[in-house]
């Protein structure tokens, strides 16, 4: 599959076109919709949020519930646009006294793709550039969720640190005693922390860096269990699935780092502390007791959960902005204060989560590629025989 978008932050709307989603997968709206409210949420997000609530239009590629084979359009609506419709017009002349933006902001696409596109308003770089596009991200991620799920593939995601205040001991989703619990208590704690005490401790930085015109940012864990072994390949550089992935985790708005499992300590510790010994039983097949690895060896799943985190800076608009350069005047300028987001951890989180799901599915479809569910589910039985009699 592959999907492009289009859209600006205060353009009509958002788009994607899907090609080469399988025919007869079934795909529920709400879900999708669900996934675009779980974005809007979050400690310390900004007055924009008060505007959207994202909703997901399917133009095509999508009748009674079922994908027909056909490329599928996905569309979001900006609320925010009446309010441009004059300042974002696609054609005519600007109004006279159109405010162009001339003062770049440090940490933001502004300068370097001002310069690069040779823009003297530089509009028309934080229009595209705006972490807005992730909603069309996640909408096209809530669609490829449903098909992993359809194979028992499941994605969780929680936050692990916000600014100075750490989760000292993470509990993953599979190691909680009910697993629905964990999930439900993150999706309800606004800042995805399943650590009621680390949450008050999260929300408090998040009030703290806002009171000071500062903005915050963090790390986020990904979790997904159901993978079965060998969606990816050591074959050849680009087929290895932590480098899709890594690719998926990166191209969101505003991370910085990305690690699998053990991460950047598997520079601390010796080979026998970052390996993980394999055990084989009649009931489990092949299995680990550790997870060093991240459910990823050889660019491959392992069978075990893949464990991903992600590092996400502070959000770069700031009340207290740092010194930056007029491109017209080449004079230093003073602070101007614009809407912000204070923290935007939680989104990431979630728009990590289904940036990686279309990444999957699409790792998915490769190993069991088909026209149809019917050929994909053929598939999918033929190869547990062969993993079960290995
Ligand atoms: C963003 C700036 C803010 C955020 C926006 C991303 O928008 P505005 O300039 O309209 O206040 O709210 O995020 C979203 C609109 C969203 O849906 O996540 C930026 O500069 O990246």
């Amino acid at each position: 599959m592959r999907y492009l978008s289009a859209g600006e932050s205060h353009g009509p709307e958002l788009t994607a076109i899907i090609e080469g989603m399988p025919a007869n997968f079934t795909v529920n709206l709400d879900e999708i919709n669900f996934q675009l409210s779980r974005r809007q949420k979050g400690h310390g997000r900004g007055g924009r949020m008060k505007i959207e609530k994202d909703q997901a239009l399917v133009t095509s590629g999508i009748r009674f519930n079922r994908t027909t084979g056909a490329p599928i359009c996905l569309k979001v609506i900006n609320r925010d646009w009446v309010n441009w419709e004059d300042k974002m017009a696609h054609f005519g002349e600007p109004l006279e006294n159109i405010e162009l933006v001339s003062r770049p902001r440090p940490g933001h696409a502004d300068l370097s793709g001002g310069i690069k596109y040779q823009q003297r308003d530089l509009r028309n770089i934080l229009e595209r550039a705006s972490a807005r596009e992730t909603t069309i991200r996640v909408a096209v991620g809530g669609l490829a969720r449903q098909i992993l799920e359809q194979f028992g593939i499941k994605i969780y995601s929680h936050v692990l640190q916000i600014g100075s205040v750490k989760e000292e001991n993470p509990v993953r989703p599979f190691e909680a005693k009910d697993t629905a619990e964990w999930a439900n208590k993150v999706e309800e704690s606004p800042v995805r922390s399943y650590n009621s005490n680390t949450e008050k401790r999260m929300m408090d930085e998040i009030d703290k860096i806002k009171a000071e015109g500062d903005s915050v940012g963090g790390i986020i864990e990904i979790i997904i269990t159901g993978a079965p072994v060998g969606l990816g390949s050591y074959v050849h550089w680009e087929h290895k699935l932590d480098s899709k992935l890594a690719t998926a985790v990166m191209s969101v708005q505003a991370i910085k780092a990305v690690e699998f499992g053990l991460g950047f300590k598997v520079g601390e510790r010796p080979g026998s502390q970052v390996h993980d010994a394999i055990y084989h039983s009649e009931e489990a097949g092949f299995y680990r007791n550790t997870n060093h690895a991240g459910g990823i060896e050889g660019g491959m799943t392992n069978g075990e959960p893949i464990i991903i985190r992600a590092a996400m800076k502070p959000i770069p608009t700031l009340y207290k902005p740092l010194e930056s350069v007029d491109i017209e005047t080449k004079q230093a300028f003073e602070a101007s204060i614009e809407r912000s987001d204070a923290c935007a951890v939680p989104a990431a989180a979630v728009v990590v989560e289904n940036a990686v799901a279309w990444e999957l599915a699409n790792c998915f479809l490769d190993k069991f590629s088909g026209d149809s569910v019917e050929e994909i589910k053929q598939q999918v039985a033929a190869y547990q025989d062969l993993i079960d009699n290995y």
